[in-house]
């Protein structure tokens, strides 16, 4: 099905001309009937020559009801605008023109009714005109009455072509039903009715509300009852929950919306507002059926930051429309329409803040490229709360990182590894949560995700080797010198390097790359373990022994034996006689 909201000045003809297309009273208060005025929505429905089903969301022109009117169009793809032949055009066509604009409503027809009092040929020009000029474009126009009912039959013809121009809306997206009505059925409890865009409701669903989450008791489209209802469509829905709903909240998908309460957005003011100069700080913004008083902060050129009085549920995208409540009511109230840019937008307190942000957000579009380059990094879910879809693959589990930021991350790691090793000579490598820290990520796996050769990750540290080092080999090392870190002179034993994988080759490989030290065959040290060793041997009175030496070291004779010898070639200690030896004085500036 399909749904078209009316729009139009008052007393025009609007609810007249639904009657003749439906053969139903749009006008259900009494109120209204006795008046001759719509002051609620009214809801009615036909089927169109191509057998297609259209509802009509029955809005009042009256400019007092002018929040009603939007909640009306807000939610409904296309708009049927209503001029009277014999008024032309007036101040709230105008009005609800400007409104349609600013919501960015690009599908329109228009029915010049009252065609029995009046030629509609002038008033049709007029309005084409006023249409063209706003950027609703060049919409067909039809001579009606809906007295005498002179050309419903070519308004219907001309219905099923606006309908069917129409995108089509997608079943699988996230539901925001914007709720314009509410009202509680004996024995069934509360109902809810709206516009459903796009997406799938279903009975038995779990939807939110602010109040929140409610289970879909049952459902009904045009009066029947249905298990299941995909947008666009009107619809009723009976929920079981907590709280009483309320016209201008939204029933929408857990985790589908980002409830925002303070969004950066980018204007495109309309009608007399486009040559005016900025906005006052407080406005009304409306979108769906809402109506949230905001404060308007200006960024920068068209760029704002609104802080809305209550949080909606929002994506990148929507279209808020702004407007003046307060101002007199004989001037065009609606000043912009303001898409909404940013849903978790960053706080500015450095004094240039606003004007970096709006140069930030110039040219931001509402896809996932463009936001990751605003939230570097998001996970997938965030991505779909905003409204974009992530493209391209995530960098690691579910997150998504900008390209750009990505390998600027991975640079400072590997500066920030080098930085560790460099203060921390003797331990294996950078611990994964150090550099999750000092980068300011969020998840260790993105860390994980970031290491790349000559560095590569082993029991939770980075350890670093050269680059021609493989991979496999580098992650040995790293297990081993992570096994080393708390007894740095317990070199392994033969059974543990071949669990390890490191058979003499790749032994070999590790001391060239100067990952490990040989000491001997099949005995290797971390770098540096000489250096390390006679620090620990000076503070024992000299000469010493052995024995004296493989304590001080926290060794067996095994590694103490071959060590010392290692030490005496390198000049670091000496043979005093067959059984002692003592540490050579060094230059200043160690070894
Ligand atoms: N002669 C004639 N009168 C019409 C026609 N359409 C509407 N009217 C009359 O115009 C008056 C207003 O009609 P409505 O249909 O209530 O107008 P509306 O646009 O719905 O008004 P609001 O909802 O209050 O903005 C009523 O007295 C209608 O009888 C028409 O085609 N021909
Ligand atoms: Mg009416």
């Amino acid at each position: 099905m399909h749904v078209v909201a009316t729009a139009g000045h008052v007393d025009h003809g609007k609810s007249t001309l639904v009657r003749a297309l439906t053969g139903m009273e749009p006008d259900r208060l009494a109120e209204e009937r006795r008046r001759g005025l719509t002051i609620e929505l009214g809801y009615a429905w036909t089927t169109l020559p191509s057998g297609e089903r259209l509802a009509f969301v029955d809005v009042p022109g009256h400019e007092r009801f002018l929040g009603t009117m939007l909640a009306g169009v807000g939610p409904a793809p296309a708009v049927m605008f209503v001029v009277a032949a014999d008024e032309g055009w007036m101040p709230q066509s105008e009005e609800h023109l400007v409104a349609l604009e600013a919501l960015g409503v690009r599908h329109a027809l228009l029915a010049v009714t009252r065609a029995d009092l009046a030629d509609p040929e002038p008033v049709i020009g007029r309005a084409r005109a006023r249409m063209a000029a706003s950027g609703l474009g060049a919409a067909e126009a039809r001579a009606v009455s809906g007295r005498t009912g002179q050309g419903l039959g070519e308004l219907r013809e001309a219905l099923d072509r606006l309908v069917a121009a129409l995108p089509v809306p997608g079943p699988e997206a996230p539901v925001r039903l914007w709720i314009d009505r509410v009202f509680s059925v004996r024995g069934s409890g509360t109902v809810v009715t709206g516009t459903l865009p796009e997406g799938t409701i279903a009975v038995g669903d779990e939807l939110s509300l602010p109040a929140g989450p409610v289970r879909v008791r049952g459902l009904q489209c045009l009066n029947e009852p249905l298990t299941s209802v995909t947008g666009v469509a009107r619809v009723a829905v009976n929920l079981r929950g907590h709280g009483v709903p309320e016209r201008g909240q939204a029933l929408v998908t857990p985790g589908g919306w980002t409830c925002a309460d303070l969004v950066d957005v980018r204007l495109s003011p309309v009608g007399a507002a486009r040559d005016g100069t900025g906005l006052p700080p407080r406005l009304t913004a409306h979108i769906g059926s809402a109506a949230v008083v905001c404060e308007v902060r200006p960024l920068g050129g068209p760029i704002v930051r609104l802080r809305l009085a209550r949080a909606l549920p929002l994506h990148l995208g929507d279209v808020l429309l702004l407007r003046d409540p307060g101002r007199d009511r004989s001037e065009v109230r609606v000043l912009a329409g303001a898409s909404v840019l940013d849903v978790r937008p960053p706080a500015l307190r450095r004094r240039g803040a606003a004007r970096e942000r709006a140069d930030r957000l110039a040219a931001a579009r509402p896809d996932a490229g463009s936001l990751l380059r605003d939230h570097p990094l998001l996970r997938a879910g965030d991505l779909l709360a905003m409204g974009c879809v992530p493209t391209g693959r995530p960098v690691c589990g579910d997150w998504h990182a900008d390209p750009a930021y990505w390998s600027e991350l991975g640079e400072r790691l590997a500066e920030a590894v080098r930085r560790h090793a460099a203060e921390h000579p003797l331990e294996p490598g950078m611990p994964v949560e150090a550099a999750r820290h000092a980068l300011g990520l969020p998840d260790r796996r993105l860390v994980a995700a970031l290491v790349r050769p000559p560095f590569a990750v082993a029991d939770g540290r980075i350890v670093s080797g050269p680059a021609d080092l493989p991979a496999p080999v580098a992650r040995a090392v790293g297990r081993l010198r992570a096994e080393l870190s708390a007894h740095p002179f317990r070199a392994p034993e033969a059974g543990r390097l071949a669990e390890l994988g490191l058979g003499p080759r790749e032994l070999a490989a590790a001391v060239r790359a100067g990952v490990l030290l040989r000491v001997a065959d099949g005995i290797v040290l971390p770098p540096g373990a000489q250096a390390r060793a006679a620090e620990l041997l000076a503070r024992l009175p000299q000469p010493f022994t052995v024995s004296q030496a493989r304590q001080a070291l926290d060794t067996s004779r095994r590694v103490a034996v071959p060590l010392l010898e290692l030490l005496d070639r390198g000049g670091l200690t000496e043979r005093v006689d067959e059984v002692h030896r003592r540490c050579r004085p060094q230059p200043p500036g160690g070894v």
